[in-house]
């Protein structure tokens, strides 16, 4: 058995993968947004069905008003989310972009960014200055991560119904983004999730990054998140 460059063991059959680090991100940052040139860009990450969509259906009714929104919405085979937030008119169809990544999610997040790019790019040009776009990862697993090319921010949003193992479980989304959403806490007594487990392994993984718990159902306005992106303006 030898270790590889990131430490895994592997037999003398086995060749190292050599892949990066979910952790390492290749492309160079954007610059420092805050200049007032450009819109904020933060990208809503997490497992299948914790909430993303619902998450930015939330933040579009609640600060579409007072913000100049956008939203790119990523899904594998079809344009399922977009059409969810279309159907819910919670911005004019012309904010709304659909990339139809027919490949693994992240590999549209992290690794060949340009479809988003394209997308982002589409809607500066056709709607003129914006102050937030939202771009959501088609769901994934734990190991998810936007490319920092792509994004200035990163919400990640894991939900109770999984168990309140998930923040122990860690990766680079539960570890490294700048909010961890905790949502459905709604369903935390159906499901047998001690909320308070999961606060104190979010603290241990995230350090000082912050948490927030989150019911969509009782909370429809996201106050905790709406909140912190108002912050980033
Ligand atoms: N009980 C409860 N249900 C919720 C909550 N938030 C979202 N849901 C429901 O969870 C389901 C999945 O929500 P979505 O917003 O589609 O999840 P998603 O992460 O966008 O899913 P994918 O894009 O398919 O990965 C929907 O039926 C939502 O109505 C919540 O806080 N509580
Ligand atoms: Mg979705």
């Amino acid at each position: 058995m030898h270790p590889d460059d990131h430490g895994h063991e592997h037999g003398p059959d086995e060749t190292p993968h050599t892949h990066p680090h979910p952790d390492v991100d290749p492309h160079a940052p954007l610059a420092e947004s805050g200049t007032g040139q450009r819109a904020v860009r933060i990208g809503i990450g997490g497992p299948v069905g914790s909430g993303k969509t619902a998450l930015v259906a939330a933040l579009c009714r609640a600060m579409a008003d007072d913000l100049r929104l956008a939203v790119v919405t990523n899904d594998i085979y079809t344009t399922e989310d977009a059409d969810f937030l279309l159907r819910n008119g919670v911005l004019p169809a012309e904010r709304i972009r659909a990339v139809e990544t027919g490949c693994c999610p992240h590999t549209a997040i992290r690794d060949d960014i340009s479809a988003n790019l394209d997308a982002i790019e589409e809607l500066e040009d056709s709607l003129g200055p914006l102050d937030v776009i939202l771009v959501e990862s088609g769901g994934d697993n734990l190991t998810a991560t936007f490319s920092k090319g792509l994004i200035d921010k990163q919400i990640f949003v894991v939900d109770v119904a999984g168990g309140d193992k998930v923040p122990r479980k860690g990766g680079p989304g539960v570890t490294a983004a700048d909010l961890l959403v905790i949502n459905k806490t709604d369903l935390a007594p159906l499901v047998g999730a001690d909320l308070a487990v999961m606060d104190r392994d979010a603290t241990a993984r995230r350090g000082a990054l912050p948490t927030v718990f989150l019911s969509l159902v009782e909370d429809p306005s996201a106050k905790p998140v709406q909140e912190w992106i108002r912050g980033l303006m």
